[in-house]
């Protein structure tokens, strides 16, 4: 026996030896744009030794069944429906395999990477290094460049292709920061800012009881849209177990002040409510500079769910680069840095609003993916997540793809289009509710339809017949999912009230609502609603306001128009609190 052993390492080491040692250097390319992203421009070479955090993830193993549990747990016909994930069961899910983490192990210590000295995430799927430029081009078989962005100037390190060890392929997912150039936009952009509707007197308390269509038509507070969705006599009776979550990035701060001025004028009884800020990632709370996106967030999320425990999580990619400056960290990955986070929370909440967006073929598919695939994971734990579905309706600007063809074609917004989330679109004006012009809609180029969702987006697309074709997917992820207000919010910013319109404000209204039947649910000792999407297209679609009327324009067509049954305007329609309390109660 001990002579065969010695037979079988000689063997082992003839024919490893020495393809090891080259094989780190064969390289195949994981992603590459064709052309610099729009917006940005190469700067100039990126300093060897700029360090930046690199983020590794790692081939998760049990992904399929990962998924599959999502759909079980999510679905109200399903014996399992309810039954989330702890932190310890999804983390056994996306674990790798051995294989893939003693082969990345030892890349990292081809490259003189001590492994004890890297930091896992608790599924062991996510790798965190802290390496320089020039280590990390060693690495990818690539260069990285200073790039500006034309309008912020703000600048980034970045790369317009790298490339993994070809023995790596099918064990590494994504590595990041590489050609995710990041322009995440707030879902409320200037332009949105509506000075002309003229905000409410700011003399003047400001509540009604009734929806009242004349004033709500034109500027919407909490009385309004809690009028509106029924959500006006319902007391959370949960705000010990049941909380809401608010994503902000991008430096934008939520303000204390501005929330009681708020709640003083448009809700009372709430004067006193407080959120609290968790810092992310460098992410900071800087008082003395509300944001609009931030405080229209907290406002409107508090002003439905109130009492209920809000937390503002403020994630930034920080410091921001300086190309002159030495050795500045930065790395600007936020959506990874939150999910991150969170996912490595034991506790979590119910609930969780995000206002911010990107076209999708800025997204590298790779890194889509890798965020989808988060939120599914996320959603397993019990979670129901809302993005707003952006402000552009079926696409902003010049509608061309970005693949070196400039063909003309609608821009989806990601991550509106993973289906593992809650896409939010916009309406406006009330009995009836009609589509607003800028909701973002139309269908995925990345995600495919998911099961949930293929009657409804059949019908649809069956009611469209030839229009638009090859302006948009037929085969994708239709979204949004469904709609809530999204013009003339009066936001109280610096002490000043603003009406602001926006997706932005759609998905913290239609959040807050779901965050009561969260909380509904909790206090009869069930469980919270988690992933809506199965619910909300088979048995909750009864309890959503259908809108039938109001189209998107964008890329210089007319846009989607709404119609009964779903549509890519306004999703499955607005909630009925009233409505989807009896649904969620049986
Ligand atoms: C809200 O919380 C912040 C941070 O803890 C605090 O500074 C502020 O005074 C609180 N506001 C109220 C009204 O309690
Ligand atoms: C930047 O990197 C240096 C060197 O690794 C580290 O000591 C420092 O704490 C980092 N700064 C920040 C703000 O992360
Ligand atoms: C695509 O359009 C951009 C500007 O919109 C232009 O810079 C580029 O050269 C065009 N590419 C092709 C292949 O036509
Ligand atoms: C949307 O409607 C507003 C107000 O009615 C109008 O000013 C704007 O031009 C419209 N936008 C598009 C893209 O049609
Ligand atoms: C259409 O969507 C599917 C996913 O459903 C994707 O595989 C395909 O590449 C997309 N086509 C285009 C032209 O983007
Ligand atoms: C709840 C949870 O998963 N916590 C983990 C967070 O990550 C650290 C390692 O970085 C683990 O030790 C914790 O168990």
């Amino acid at each position: 026996m001990i002579w065969s052993a010695v037979v079988v390492f000689a063997l082992v080491q003839r024919c490893v030896s020495k393809p090891l040692a080259k094989r780190w250097d064969d390289f195949a390319v994981k992603h590459s744009w064709t052309e610099i992203p729009r917006g940005w421009e190469l700067h100039g070479p990126a300093p060897a030794d700029h360090s930046m955090d690199m983020r590794i993830g790692l081939k998760q193993d049990r992904l399929d069944e990962l998924i599959s549990t999502l759909y079980k747990v999510s679905d109200p016909a399903h014996e399992r429906y309810g039954a989330h994930l702890s932190a310890e069961e999804v983390q056994a899910l996306v674990a790798p395999h051995p294989n893939t983490l003693g082969l990345v192990d030892s890349w990292l210590t081809h490259y003189d990477v001590d492994p004890s000295s890297i930091h896992r995430s608790g599924g062991k799927d996510w790798i965190t290094l802290r390496v320089s430029v020039a280590q990390a081009e060693r690495m990818l078989g690539t260069k990285y460049n200073v790039y500006r962005h034309s309008k912020t100037s703000e600048y980034v390190v970045r790369t317009l292709s790298y490339s993994l060890p070809t023995i790596l392929t099918g064990h590494v997912d994504v590595v990041a920061p590489t050609t995710y150039f990041g322009t995440m936009r707030s879902m409320k952009s200037t332009s949105f800012k509506q000075p002309n509707i003229k905000p409410v007197d700011s003399d003047v308390n400001f509540v009604v009881d009734a929806v009242d269509a004349k004033t709500c038509s034109s500027i919407v507070t909490p009385s309004c849209l809690r009028a509106l969705y029924k959500t006006d006599s319902y007391k959370p009776a949960a705000t010990d177990k049941n909380s809401f979550g608010i994503t902000g990035y991008l430096e934008e701060y939520a303000n204390f002040a501005d929330l009681q001025t708020f709640f003083k004028k448009f809700r009372p009884d709430a004067v006193g409510g407080n959120f609290t800020v968790v810092e992310l990632n460098g992410g900071k709370n800087d008082q003395s500079n509300p944001g609009t996106e931030a405080n229209l967030d907290v406002q409107y999320s508090l002003g439905i769910s109130y009492p209920t425990p809000n937390t503002y999580y403020s994630t930034d990619g920080s410091p921001p680069f300086k190309p002159d400056a030495n050795a500045p960290n930065n790395t600007n990955e936020p959506y990874l840095d939150w999910l991150n986070f969170i996912l490595n929370q034991t506790t979590i909440s119910q609930t969780y609003s995000t206002s911010y967006g990107d076209d999708e073929q800025t997204v590298p598919p790779d890194y889509a993916n890798s965020v989808c695939n988060g939120f599914a994971q996320l959603g397993s734990r019990g979670a129901s997540i809302m993005f707003s579905s952006g402000d552009s309706g079926v696409g902003g600007g010049a509608c061309t793809t970005n693949d070196g063809k400039n063909k003309t074609q609608f821009l989806p917004s990601f991550p509106a289009t993973c289906p593992f989330v809650t896409a939010v679109g916009a309406t406006t004006q009330v009995n009836p509710e009609v589509g607003i012009n800028f909701s973002g809609g139309g269908f995925s180029n990345y995600f495919s339809t998911p099961p949930y969702q293929t009657a409804a987006t059949e019908a649809f697309l069956k009611s469209l017949g030839t229009k638009y074709s090859g302006l948009y997917n037929k085969t994708g992820r239709g979204y949004p999912d469904v709609a809530a207000q999204g013009q003339g919010f009066q936001v109280v910013i610096g002490g000043q009230i603003q009406s602001i319109a926006g997706t932005s404000a759609s998905s913290p209204t239609f959040a807050a609502v779901i965050s009561l039947l969260n909380d509904y649910l909790i206090s009869n000792g069930k469980s919270p609603l988690g992933f809506l999407n199965p619910f909300l297209y088979s048995t909750g679609s009864s309890g959503l306001n259908d809108i039938t009327s109001g189209s998107n324009p964008g890329c210089s067509t007319k846009g989607f128009t709404a119609r009964a049954g779903w549509d890519p305007v306004t999703g499955l329609g607005t909630p009925d609190f009233g409505k989807l309390q009896a649904l969620v109660g049986k």
